[in-house]
């Protein structure tokens, strides 16, 4: 049996790869952050009992800025394989949060790699490490694939660039399998709900079921390569069982707007959207609404756009060339991105069901829109 330590193993990434290394028959380690509440949503159907034997499914306390507690939890488990996952993961917070994104993201990953050296894990332990396409920042070259160099455009972005250069330098230096998955965006029905592809998937289903307005948003000529987090995760494992430690771009080669993710989000409810007007006046209209459950009039405007959502430097357009992925290791994505968008709208109008079922019953329901 195989043992891994994942490190966010409570984020979206988390969660679905802890799914396919258990199904794998590894052996899972995570580190969790203390937190005043529960934070395991995502991964509560794996939890086992600490009180009975031969668990597969392990958590421990653990942040990526407490060095002691990193070398303390990798001697502890000796793992086979390390998936570093955790990041304070928001380019627009990063913003907010500089220092920390850096000690987090940045050092982070510097510690992970230094305890694996300091505890003579270099031949045993193989490292993942999540980087990131936010490394590409402002475009130099489209499609984007590993020779494609980096223009970083946030806090977090640079923080990310530290993180894949002291991953190659500790794999040059030490003869460590240490590699960088250079991942594109991929989202799920567990997305974080301020990402924008969830942001506007819960404000879909809220807005079909009479729950909310509409939407704000930012910067709806930015463009993504986005992917289902499924595909992805199996591609870190894939990453870690190569012949060799290397850098590998994963991504599905089409880009699409975040203005189009709406339309076709609102399209998946039988809801018709134009925009009308320009820049910050730009608004969402509804045309027709296909669904009679569904009390929306044509010329209702559910979509606004709020600057406040604007980034202080934008990353415009990204598309990824995963060619080497598909070529040496036969990676290709199975999800596309109208399977993704249905699948996170119907999981979404399932949630707000039951939201809408305890607002019938007079309880108060979350009104918070970031
Ligand atoms: P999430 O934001 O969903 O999860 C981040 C995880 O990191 C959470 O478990 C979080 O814990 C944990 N975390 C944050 N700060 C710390 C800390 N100081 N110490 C310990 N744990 C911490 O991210 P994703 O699952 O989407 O992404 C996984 C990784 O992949 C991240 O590194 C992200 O930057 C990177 N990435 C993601 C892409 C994407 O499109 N999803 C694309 C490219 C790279 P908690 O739950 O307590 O907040
Ligand atoms: P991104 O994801 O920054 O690409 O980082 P996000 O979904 O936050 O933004 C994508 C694009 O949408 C634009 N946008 C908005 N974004 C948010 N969050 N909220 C809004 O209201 C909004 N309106 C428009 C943004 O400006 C941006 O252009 C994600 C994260 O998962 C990173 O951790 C990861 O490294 C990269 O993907 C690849």
């Amino acid at each position: 049996m195989k043992t891994a330590l994942i490190t966010g193993i409570t984020g979206q990434d988390g969660a679905y790869l802890s799914e396919f290394l258990l199904d794998k028959g590894y052996l899972v380690h995570g580190i969790k952050r203390r937190s005043s509440q529960f934070n395991t949503d995502r991964i509560d159907h794996l939890y086992q009992d600490p009180h009975v034997n031969n668990r597969n499914f392990i958590l421990h306390y653990g942040d990526m800025t407490d060095s002691t507690n990193l070398i303390r939890l990798i001697q502890l488990i000796q793992p086979d394989e390390i998936y570093n996952l955790a990041a304070m993961s928001h380019v627009h917070v990063s913003f907010e949060i500089p220092e920390y994104t850096g000690n987090t993201d940045g050092l982070g990953t510097l510690r992970i790699l230094d305890a694996v050296r300091l505890l003579g894990l270099e031949k045993k332990t193989r490292i993942y490490q999540a980087s990131s396409s936010e490394l590409y920042g402002k475009v130099q070259e489209v499609p984007q694939s590993e020779t494609t160099p980096f223009y970083p455009r946030s806090p977090y972005a640079v923080a990310k660039l530290y993180a894949y250069w002291i991953t190659v330098n500790y794999r040059e230096a030490y003869n460590m399998f240490a590699c960088n998955g250079i991942l594109f965006n991929h989202e799920s029905p567990v997305r974080g709900e301020t990402f924008v592809t969830r942001k506007i998937t819960r404000a879909v289903a809220r807005i079909a079921l009479g729950l909310q307005e509409k939407i704000f948003l930012g910067n709806l000529d930015a463009q993504r390569d986005w992917g289902h987090a499924k595909d992805y995760v199996r591609m870190m494992w894939m990453i870690l069982q190569a012949d060799e430690p290397e850098d590998w771009v994963i991504a599905t080669g089409k880009t699409t707007s975040v203005r189009d993710f709406v339309r076709l989000a609102f399209a998946e409810v039988g809801i018709e959207l134009k925009f009308v007007g320009k820049g910050i006046n730009e608004k969402g209209v509804v045309t027709y609404c296909h669904n009679p459950d569904f009390k929306i009039t044509t010329g209702t405007e559910v979509l606004s756009i709020d600057p406040r959502y604007f980034r202080p430097t934008e990353v415009e357009l990204l598309v990824g060339d995963a060619s080497k992925a598909k070529n040496k290791l036969g990676w290709v994505p199975e999800f596309e991105l109208n399977d993704l968008i249905k699948e996170m709208v119907e999981s979404d109008l399932n949630l707000m069901r039951k939201e809408q079922c305890l607002k019938d019953v007079g309880f108060t329901v979350m009104n918070y829109y970031e």
